[in-house]
C-alpha cells in the first residue's frame, strides 16, 4: 500500500502496483483508509472512565496520568496472581511487531494468562497441521495457471480480492471453477457451478469425492504410496461416504457430487492442474477441523501436488520464517507457567469465580486489535462479563467501540499509517513493511511504545523493553529476509519452491500427507478424518428450525470500519437475508424489520428475501457494531461459545435460531 502525503496529512491510500499480488488494487475498506485515520470520532488523548461501567462516559486524562494509574493497579493484582490479567488481542493489525511484539515480552514479563488466539482459524489451522504438516500449500500466483478451481468455504470476491484476481485470470485462459458454499455468495455468481452444502457438511462431501475416485480409480497410485499415510484406512473411510448418503446430510443432489468428483479426477486423467482455494469459512462449525483434514487429503489422490497450479492453499502464514523467541521473548517467563485463556470462551470466562480448575477469577483484562464485546460468541454473555463493576478494562483503540465503552482507561492507537510494522500473509509469501506515511495523529501512540513505558512504569529494566520498532521489525525474521530490501521495495518475496511437494516432503513427523494422524489418535481423536454432525444441525429442532451463518460483509473487516460512514452507507443495515418460502411461512416481507432469535437470545435487523439464501439457511451479514444496529446487539448475541473438533476455535456458523416477524408502527 502507498500513501501519498502532502504537509505531513495523508491524502490517498492506494495499492502497489510494482507488487505482483496487490497489482496497484485495494479492496473497497482499505482504500477508505485516510477517512477512517481522520475520522471526527478518532480517539485523540488518553480517556478515563467517569459514569458506570458501559455507559461509554469518559474524560480527558493525560497520558502520565493513565499510565501510572494502570500500572499501579496492575502491580496491585499482580501482587496477589499476575494471573488474574488477561491480555485480549486478535486481529486489528497482526503485524508482528503492533500485534505480539512489545506486548508479548510485557504479558511474559508480568507472568499474566496467556491468551490462547483461536478466534478465527485455530480449528481448520489444526486440521492442516495434522495432514500437511502446517499452514502450508501451493504458491498463490499459480491459481493463474489452474485448470480447475475449487474454491471451498471462501467468499474471495469480497473477502481475498487478491486470490480472485488469479482466479480471474485462469478462468479467461479456460479453467473450471466450481464454488462450495452454503450461501449462493457473490463469488459463486461468477463460478461455473455452485456447490450450496448445508453448514458443516464439508466433510461428508469431500469423503464421497474420495469414494468416486476409488470407484473409478482415478487415484494417482504412485504418488499415494511414496508420498502419504494410511490410505488403506483412508479407502475403507471413504467407501463408506457414497454420493447417495453424501447428498442427504449436505442437502445437495447426488449428480451434482458425482460430477464434482468427475471433474476432479478428469484432471488426474488428463494430468491437467487443479487446485483448491479452501478457506476459512467451513471450518467455523463443531467438525471444522475433521472438514478441513478430509478436503486436505484430496489433492494427493490425484498426485494434484506434482504441478505448481495443483494441489491446495488454506493459507501461506507457515512457509514464513518469523523468529518468535526473538520477538516475544517468551524466556522471559523465567520458569513461570501461567495459564490459559481461550478467547473464544471469554463471556464465560469473565464471569467465572476462582476454582482450583480455572486459577484466580480475571480481575484485570487489557485489550488491543481486538472488539470482543462485538466478535466474540455468545456475546450478552461478553457484555455481562465486561459490565462487572469489580473487572479493571484498559482498551487501546482507534475508536470508541463495543468495547471501550466498557473500559475504564481508552488508551489511543496509533494506525497503520503511523507506525512501524512488518507483516507475514495468509495468502502469498511476500513479507511486507509497513514504515510510517505521518506523525501519529493527536496523541496516539502505537501499541508497543504503550507497553514500553507501562514496562518502565513497572520497573522492568531488560533491555529488550527499549528495542524501537524498527529494531523489531530487523529482529522479526532472524535476517532471513533482506531488510534493505524492504526498506527500498516495502515487500520481498521468500525463496518458496514452485512445486513444493512435488515430491513429498510434508512437514509432519512422517514427512508425508497423513490420511492417518497419529497425532490426533495420540489426543483420543479419531485418526482419520470423519464427517461430525453440528451441535445445532440443520433441521434438528422444531423449535429453532433455521440454521444460520454469520459471515463477512463486503464493505467492513470484521467489526472494523462499520463506523466508516461511507462504507456503512454501502452496506445499509445490519441485514438477515432469508429465502422466499422461508420468509412466507413466516408472513415475512422484504425489508421488515425482523426478530432472529435462540435461547441464547435475540438479534433485531432487517429482513433480505434474497435468492443467496438457501431454504433452511439464513445469514446475519456482516460483524456490525452493537451500538449501531438495532436494539444494541449485533448477530454474535445468537451464537455459542462451544468449541470446534480441533483448535479450540468458535463455532460461529453452527447456529440454530428461528426468525419473526416485528410489528413497527
Ligand atoms: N471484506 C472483508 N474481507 C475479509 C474479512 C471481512 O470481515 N470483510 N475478514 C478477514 C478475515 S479476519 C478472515 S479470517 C478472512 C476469512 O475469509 P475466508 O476464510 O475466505 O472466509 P469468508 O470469505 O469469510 O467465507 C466465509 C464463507 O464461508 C461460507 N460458509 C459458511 N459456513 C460454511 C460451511 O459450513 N461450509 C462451507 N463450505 N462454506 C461455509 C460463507 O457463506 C462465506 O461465503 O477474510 C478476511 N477478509
Ligand atoms: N459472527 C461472527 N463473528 C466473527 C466472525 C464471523 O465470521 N462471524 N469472524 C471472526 C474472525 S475470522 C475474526 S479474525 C474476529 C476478528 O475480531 P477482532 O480481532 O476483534 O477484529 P475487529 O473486529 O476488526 O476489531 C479490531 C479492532 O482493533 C482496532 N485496531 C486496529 N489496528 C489497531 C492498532 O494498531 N492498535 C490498536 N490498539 N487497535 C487497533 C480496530 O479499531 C478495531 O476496533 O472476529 C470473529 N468474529
Ligand atoms: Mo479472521
Amino acid at each position: 500500500m502507498i500513501t501519498d502525503v502532502q504537509d505531513g496529512i495523508a491524502i490517498k491510500v492506494h495499492g502497489n502496483p510494482a507488487h505482483a499480488h496487490t497489482h496497484g488494487t485495494l479492496c473497497a475498506k482499505v482504500s477508505k483508509y485516510t477517512e477512517r485515520t481522520y475520522h471526527p470520532e478518532r480517539i485523540l488523548h488518553p480517556l478515563k472512565r467517569v459514569g458506570p461501567k458501559g455507559t461509554g462516559q469518559f474524560e480527558q486524562v493525560s497520558w502520565d496520568a493513565a499510565l501510572s494509574d494502570i500500572a499501579a493497579r496492575l502491580q496491585g493484582i499482580a501482587a496477589r496472581d499476575p494471573q488474574a490479567i488477561v491480555p485480549y488481542s486478535y486481529a486489528g493489525t497482526m503485524g508482528l511487531v503492533q500485534a505480539e511484539g512489545m506486548a508479548a515480552r510485557f504479558w511474559h514479563k508480568l507472568g499474566a494468562s496467556l491468551l490462547d488466539r483461536t478466534i478465527c482459524s485455530s480449528a481448520g489451522g489444526e486440521g492442516l497441521v495434522h495432514t500437511l504438516g502446517g499452514k502450508v500449500g501451493m504458491k498463490v500466483e499459480f491459481f493463474a495457471h489452474s485448470q480447475l478451481i475449487i474454491i471451498w468455504g471462501s467468499n474471495s470476491v469480497t473477502s481475498n480480492l487478491h486470490f480472485w484476481r488469479y482466479a480471474q485470470e485462469a478462468k479467461r485462459k479456460g479453467a473450471r471453477l466450481i464454488c462450495i458454499d452454503p450461501r449462493k455468495t457473490e463469488t459463486a455468481d461468477k463460478c461455473h457451478e455452485h456447490i450450496q452444502l448445508l453448514p458443516g457438511t464439508d466433510a461428508a462431501l469431500a469423503l464421497a469425492v474420495m469414494h468416486e475416485l476409488i470407484a473409478h480409480n482415478w487415484l494417482d497410485h504412485d504418488y499415494i504410496a511414496q508420498h502419504t499415510l494410511g490410505w488403506d484406512a483412508l479407502k475403507v473411510r471413504a467407501l463408506q461416504w457414497s454420493p447417495a448418503r453424501a447428498a442427504q446430510v449436505c442437502g445437495v443432489s447426488e449428480q451434482q457430487i458425482v460430477a464434482l468428483a468427475r471433474d476432479y479426477g478428469m484432471s488426474y486423467v488428463q494430468q491437467t492442474p487443479a487446485a483448491i482455494r479452501v478457506n476459512y469459512g467451513m471450518q467455523r462449525v463443531r467438525g471444522g477441523g475433521n472438514a478441513m483434514r478430509a478436503v486436505a487429503c484430496l489433492p494427493a489422490l490425484i498426485g494434484a501436488w506434482r504441478q505448481p497450479a495443483g494441489g491446495l492453499l488454506l493459507s501461506s502464514s507457515g512457509m514464513f520464517p518469523v523468529d518468535k523467541q526473538a520477538l516475544q521473548r517468551p524466556d522471559l517467563l523465567a520458569g513461570k507457567t501461567p495459564r490459559t485463556i481461550n478467547m473464544s470462551t471469554i463471556g464465560n470466562d469473565l464471569l467465572r469465580p476462582s476454582s482450583a480448575a480455572f486459577g484466580p477469577q480475571i480481575e484485570a483484562l487489557v485489550v488491543y486489535n481486538s472488539n470482543p464485546v462485538a466478535v466474540a460468541p455468545d456475546s450478552s454473555k461478553v457484555a455481562q462479563g465486561f459490565a462487572r463493576e469489580d473487572l479493571f478494562t484498559v482498551v487501546l483503540e482507534h475508536f470508541q467501540t463495543d468495547t471501550a465503552d466498557y473500559a475504564d482507561y481508552i488508551l489511543p492507537a496509533t494506525t497503520q499509517l503511523e507506525h512501524w510494522d512488518v507483516h507475514l500473509s495468509y495468502g502469498h509469501t511476500d513479507v511486507t513493511l509497513n514504515q510510517p506515511a505521518i506523525a501519529p495523529v493527536g496523541q496516539a501512540k502505537p501499541n508497543t511504545q504503550i507497553f514500553r513505558e507501562l514496562a518502565q512504569r513497572m520497573g522492568y529494566t531488560d533491555t529488550c523493553f527499549a528495542d524501537s520498532d524498527e529494531a523489531m521489525c530487523r529482529q522479526a525474521f532472524a535476517g532471513q529476509v533482506d531488510f534493505e530490501q524492504l526498506l527500498r521495495d516495502g515487500f520481498a518475496s521468500l525463496n518458496v519452491p514452485d512445486a513444493p511437494f512435488a515430491q513429498g516432503g510434508f512437514p509432519t513427523p512422517s514427512g508425508k500427507c497423513e490420511f492417518v494422524s497419529a497425532r490426533l489418535q495420540a489426543q483420543g481423536q479419531d485418526g482419520l478424518p470423519d464427517h461430525v454432525p453440528n451441535y445445532e444441525s440443520a433441521g434438528s429442532s422444531a423449535q429453532f428450525p433455521l440454521a444460520m451463518i454469520s459471515p463477512p460483509a463486503r464493505n467492513f473487516l470484521n467489526s472494523t470500519f462499520v463506523n466508516v460512514k461511507t462504507l456503512r452507507d454501502m452496506e445499509g443495515e445490519p441485514l438477515l437475508e432469508i429465502h422466499a418460502d422461508d420468509a412466507a411461512r413466516r408472513s415475512i416481507r422484504d425489508g421488515q424489520t425482523v426478530r432472529v432469535f435462540n435461547d441464547r437470545g435475540s438479534y433485531h435487523c432487517k429482513a433480505h428475501i434474497s435468492p443467496r439464501a438457501r431454504a433452511g439457511v439464513v445469514h446475519g451479514m456482516g460483524i456490525w457494531w452493537r451500538k449501531l444496529g438495532l436494539q444494541g446487539t449485533n448477530v454474535n448475541e445468537l451464537t455459542s461459545q462451544q468449541l470446534t473438533d480441533m483448535g479450540r476455535g468458535p463455532v460461529f456458523y453452527d447456529c440454530l435460531v428461528e426468525v419473526s416477524g416485528v410489528e413497527t408502527q
